[in-house]
């Protein structure tokens, strides 16, 4: 009998297609947004399910879906499932890293960038009709070329912000990582390691790049805020949560910090509300690999990981332990 997977949002066409010369396919191209039990109907009699980074695979779905064999993650990050109990469970989680590297660094460094240089602020004034002359102090910024660019989390993509800043731009990079990297890598990033309170005091423009998980919920709050320079910016490409997002606000308005940049928030895609009428902030909606070719890599990934496990025993970036009896 053929086996049967669930595509759990809507997704490119050609993806579907390819699945389908494999699996009897169920998709959403309607795009509903399903409830946790909704999803576990939708799942029911299913082997693999392709998620997109928003759906909860945890205990209570798995116990639910005895026939599931494989979650198949559209993103690097993967804090929806839970491995352990997925592992438990004989379920097998992937992800798709490296095909969004470079796309998610040029986001990552794009905000630095805007918040540094205040583009939004200044683009919100101008199309309010509130620009009727120059001054020599208007919108001033910090300077991006030559400031100290630090980075926290140093997996692929702050590697990829690091060789950016420190090649394109002439940046001191530092950086502080869970682990130090190796010689060689740090050289061609041209990043030296620092200790996170040395990150904090010294960075210019500060760049989170960190998974995260409970150790990294509110990483930067208000002692952290407190900490940095009072002209630094603040871009977080990672994660909601990883800031408190009202401490955040507060130190903008209040001016500990000068700016920041955000592409994720806590409870997206709500926004906290006192980060909507805080001025000195560029806001994007989760947007860090969003170009045609990278979406389309990470959902053809996705697609070779269902195809690889259910059909060829293989897949191509497991996040745990295949099951023994496919292993
Ligand atoms: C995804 C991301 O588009 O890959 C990740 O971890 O954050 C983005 O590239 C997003 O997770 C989709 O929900």
């Amino acid at each position: 009998m053929q086996q049967k997977i669930l595509i759990s949002r809507a997704i490119f066409p050609e993806v579907i297609a390819k699945l389908a010369q494999h699996f009897d396919v169920t998709s959403n191209q309607d795009d509903v947004l399903w409830t946790p039990s909704q999803l576990i109907e939708q799942l029911a009699c299913k082997q693999g399910i392709f998620t997109t980074g928003g759906e909860r695979i945890d205990a209570a779905l798995l116990a639910a879906c005895p026939d599931l064999r494989i979650c198949a993650n559209m993103a690097v990050g993967y804090n929806n499932f839970d491995l352990d109990a997925m592992t438990a469970a004989g379920v097998l989680g992937t992800n798709a890293p490296d095909v969004l590297t470079e796309t998610t660094a040029d986001l990552g460094f794009s905000l630095l960038m805007a918040t540094a240089r205040r583009l939004a602020e200044s683009e919100h004034y101008l199309r309010a009709g509130l620009w009727t002359r120059w001054r020599y102090d208007m919108f001033i910024g910090a300077d991006i070329h030559g400031a100290t660019l630090g980075i926290l989390g140093m997996g692929r993509i702050g590697q990829g912000i690091a060789r950016r800043g420190a090649h394109g731009f002439g940046m001191k990079v530092i950086y502080h990582n869970r682990t130090r990297l190796d010689a060689a890598t740090e050289a061609d990033c041209k990043a030296c390691y620092v200790s996170k309170e040395e990150l904090l005091r010294t960075a210019d423009h500060l760049v989170l790049v960190l998974p995260y998980s409970a150790s990294s919920h509110h990483a930067i709050g208000a002692a952290e805020l407190a900490r940095m320079k009072p002209s630094a910016t603040l871009v977080n490409i990672a994660r909601g949560g990883i800031v408190d997002d009202a401490a955040l606000a507060l130190a903008l308005r209040n001016r500990t910090i000068a700016a920041a940049g955000l592409d994720v928030f806590e409870g997206e895609p709500k926004v906290h509300p006192d980060l909507l009428t805080v001025p000195n902030i560029v806001l994007t909606p989760h947007i860090g690999s969003a170009s045609l070719p990278t979406r389309l890599a990470m959902a053809h990934l996705a697609a070779d990981n269902l195809i690889g496990y259910l059909v060829n025993k293989k897949a191509l970036t497991p996040l745990n332990p295949a099951p023994a009896a496919l292993a």
